[in-house]
């Protein structure tokens, strides 16, 4: 799986967050293999005919959904310019358009500042992914999630840019209050139009830039990287459901009489069906010699089992001989 990757149950439980290099989790075990033919070989039976089949693994339906990591995520409006800022700050090229239904995946970035090598993400906007169908802008925002510090990116020569920007933020808080409550910065792009002019402005933590002409975009690495030396690192998601030890088997047996018969339940005794290859004769005569073993006999004998009986255990059904 790549890094990020979240195991989530159908329920959307959290089984396990691959986000680191080499994470591990193990979600179902395999079945118990079964011993080949060499395992039965004995001095009189030198080539043995049968070999036991594997017990069934688990089973369990999940989802992976992959969520990129980056430090940084560029959320603005369609066409304030993010894709030309990340091409800007990077050496990243996602396309540029005019119209606002370009960048329809997240795209990233690596910017390096002082030696450090920053992850910028693009962050589609909302009404891009609006126009293509109802939930979809959402889907972009859980990039958000996990990167430390937001860039809001606006159009400096809009209408009116600082209602955009409330626009924005009204979104990402409608999305997740715990990612609008991190570090941000303001970006007011394309201030190399006279339009802009109006925009601007000595708000803290905003920088006036055009990714067209470039005026602004060192400030606004520095920025960034400032900001990020005291972006508080994200609270590691915590699994609500870790599934780390499964359940033993258990050497519970229990004989319920029906009608039609006895009913045998049990872990143990259900992976020796499973495990037994019953069209085979020895085969055959090794279960018999463990069912005793494990006190299924007796077991059956003490809940009145008499010979011819039909006996049940999992899907197979056996007639009963002493
Ligand atoms: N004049 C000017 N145009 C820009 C600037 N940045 C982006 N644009 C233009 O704005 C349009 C949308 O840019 P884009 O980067 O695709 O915006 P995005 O939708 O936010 O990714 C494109 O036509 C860009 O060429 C800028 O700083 N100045
Ligand atoms: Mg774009």
């Amino acid at each position: 799986m790549p890094v990020g990757t979240v195991v989530v149950d159908e329920d959307g439980s959290l089984i396990a967050d691959l986000d680191h290099p080499g994470a591990r989790h193990e979600v179902v075990r395999g079945g118990a293999g079964g011993r080949g033919n060499v395992h039965f070989k004995s001095p009189t039976r030198r080539a043995p005919d049968h070999a036991e089949p594997g017990a069934k693994g688990e089973e369990l339906m999940v989802v992976l959904d992959l969520k990129l990591i980056a430090d940084v995520g560029l959320v603005g409006p369609p066409n304030a310019g993010k894709s030309s800022l990340l091409r800007a700050l990077t050496a990243a090229r996602p396309k540029v358009a005019d119209y606002p239904f370009t960048t329809l995946n997240p795209e990233l970035g690596v910017m390096e500042v002082r030696g450090r090598g920053i992850v910028l993400a693009e962050i589609p906007g909302l009404v891009e992914g609006a126009a293509q169908g109802a939930g979809l802008g959402l889907r972009f925002l859980r990039h958000v999630e996990r990167t430390r510090l937001l860039v809001y990116v606006i159009d400096g020569a809009a209408a009116d840019p600082w209602q955009d920007l409330a626009i924005v933020r009204a979104e990402v808080a409608s999305f997740s209050a715990a990612v609008a409550a991190r570090p941000h910065i303001v970006a007011v792009n394309k201030m190399d139009l006279p339009e802009a002019r109006r925009s601007r402005t000595r708000r803290k933590r905003t920088y006036q830039v055009s990714a067209k002409t470039g005026r602004g975009i060192p400030e606004l690495a520095e920025g960034i990287a400032e900001a990020l030396t005291h972006a508080p690192a994200l609270p590691a998601p915590a699994p609500r459901r870790v599934r780390t030890k499964l359940a033993p088997v258990s050497a519970a047996l229990t004989v319920l009489r029906f009608p039609w018969g006895y009913r045998v339940n049990g872990d143990r005794v259900e992976r020796l069906v499973e495990r037994t290859d019953l069209d085979s004769d020895s085969a055959l005569e090794r279960f018999q010699v463990e069912l005793d073993r494990i006190g299924v006999s007796a077991a059956l004998e003490s809940a009145g089992v008499k010979a011819g009986d039909t006996v049940r255990i999992g899907p197979t059904e056996f007639e009963y001989q002493p």
